[in-house]
């Protein structure tokens, strides 16, 4: 089988935090926004892009690109989001829409937290006065839901789990990783949390309640990465709570994913020059801007990109791929002189792989055969050639030599 190393960010937080709009924003998919809670019910899936500088004025060359796009020396690498309904306190006892939320993320491998920065929603998301809510509660609240949500699901039968692993001297790993497959958690996840924790895993029945729950705390923390996107940043509020939300051990994006949302529309309708991340954009028909718009639009150069260096939500997706899942961007080729594969196409193709992928892993990404037939790599900066278990960095580009030629 193919190998995919496609990874799902959910996006996650309280009612009305403009999750839907950081959503929209990222994926210009239609998602129903509004300013009451639980405006989002079913969830909504779309594809956002990773931003990287792509590799073709490295070569100098110019590319063609397939699985991706690239705009003025940038590639846009394509990645999948979801929305999710919005969380209130006990919605892991099935509160609010609880279950049925946090079913939805079992399949997210990172978390972007949509907080409300201003602090002007509560902890259900009802409108109050900005400053109100303490942001910093709605953090600790959503990872006691995620972990408490976790902890019932294993709790059910880890009485049971614990005893036969010590009487039967099966290893807890296997029997965990096969009992939480279903959360998107891996092995390496529950070795890490084990490790973490320092709980001996040889006797689980030792566990006291309180390391079962450190446990699963971890095991959140390791198998569902998260950071913060400091929502509403445009508002007066948000600004102090922004320093405040940096002291927490999470990276912290200031976001206005309003303003993020009204220049990619602009942008889409050629009114402006702007690819999301840019630290400015270029008005490119006046002509077709209203006054208010033209304000609106001059308001966000100055108090948003000016001010912050960029709307956030693109920083938000980078960092999520490339910092929290720590994943890379690899270029495949076939035409080391042209770069380019079979039917000629220059630097085509791009994957995000997670740092660690050897040589051979990335030929399974391209085709399941040729990492069966994997007999060396080469790398096209130098023309070296690398051996299967060489393991791949970032904007790197290769090509793979294999035994058998491709259909
Ligand atoms: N000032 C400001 N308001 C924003 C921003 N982003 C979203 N909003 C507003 O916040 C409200 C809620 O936005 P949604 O995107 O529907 O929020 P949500 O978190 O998806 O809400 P639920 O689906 O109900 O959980 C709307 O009125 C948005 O216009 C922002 O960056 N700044
Ligand atoms: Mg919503």
């Amino acid at each position: 089988m193919q190998r995919s190393y496609s990874r799902l960010l959910g996006v996650i937080g309280k009612p009305n935090t403009g999750k839907s709009t950081f959503f929209s924003a990222a994926t210009l998919a239609l998602a129903e926004i509004a300013n009451y809670p639980f405006t989002t019910i079913k969830p909504n899936r779309g594809v956002g892009y990773v931003r990287t500088q792509c590799v073709h004025a490295d070569f100098n060359v110019t590319d063609n690109p397939k699985n991706s796009m690239c705009v003025d020396g940038t590639r846009l690498i394509p990645v999948e989001l979801i929305d999710v309904a919005g969380l209130v306190p006990g919605a892991w006892e099935g509160r609010g829409l609880g279950n049925q939320f946090l079913d939805e993320i079992r399949r997210a491998d990172a978390l972007v937290h949509v907080v409300d920065a201003s602090g002007g929603t509560d902890c259900e998301g009802r409108l109050c006065k900005p400053g109100e809510n303490d942001p910093l509660e709605d953090v600790r609240f959503l990872e006691r839901e995620i972990t408490m949500w976790m902890a019932t699901i294993l709790k059910k039968d880890w009485a049971k789990l614990a005893r036969t692993a010590e009487a039967e001297s099966r290893d807890l790993y296997v029997m965990l990783e096969e009992r939480l497959s279903g959360l998107g958690i891996k092995r390496s996840h529950i070795l890490e949390a084990t490790r973490k924790t320092g709980l001996n895993a040889e006797k689980p029945t030792s566990w006291s309640e309180e390391d079962f729950i450190r446990f699963v705390d971890v095991l959140r923390q390791v198998s569902k990465p998260m950071l913060i996107v400091a929502n509403k940043i445009d508002l007066q509020s948000s600004e102090a709570n922004l320093k405040r939300l940096k002291e927490l051990n999470y990276a912290v994006v200031p976001c206005c994913s309003e303003a993020e949302l009204a220049l990619r529309r602009a942008a889409e309708h050629k009114l402006i020059d702007y690819k999301p991340g840019d630290g400015n954009f270029k008005i490119l028909q006046p002509e077709k801007l209203s006054q208010n718009q033209v304000r609106a639009l001059e308001t966000i150069r100055e108090k948003i990109l000016s001010k912050y260096g960029s709307t956030g939500v693109q920083e938000a997706l980078n960092l999520a791929y490339f910092k929290l899942l720590n994943m890379v961007a690899v270029y495949p080729i076939e035409d080391l002189e042209h770069l380019s594969d079979h039917n000629g196409r220059v630097l085509p193709d791009v994957y995000l792989v997670p740092y660690g992928t050897t040589a051979r892993q990335f030929a399974y990404v391209i085709h399941t055969e040729l990492g069966e037939s994997f007999i060396y790599a080469v790398n096209a900066r130098d023309k070296k050639r690398i051996g299967e278990d060489t393991v791949l960095k970032d904007k790197d580009v290769i090509s793979v030599v294999s035994a058998r030629k491709r259909a």
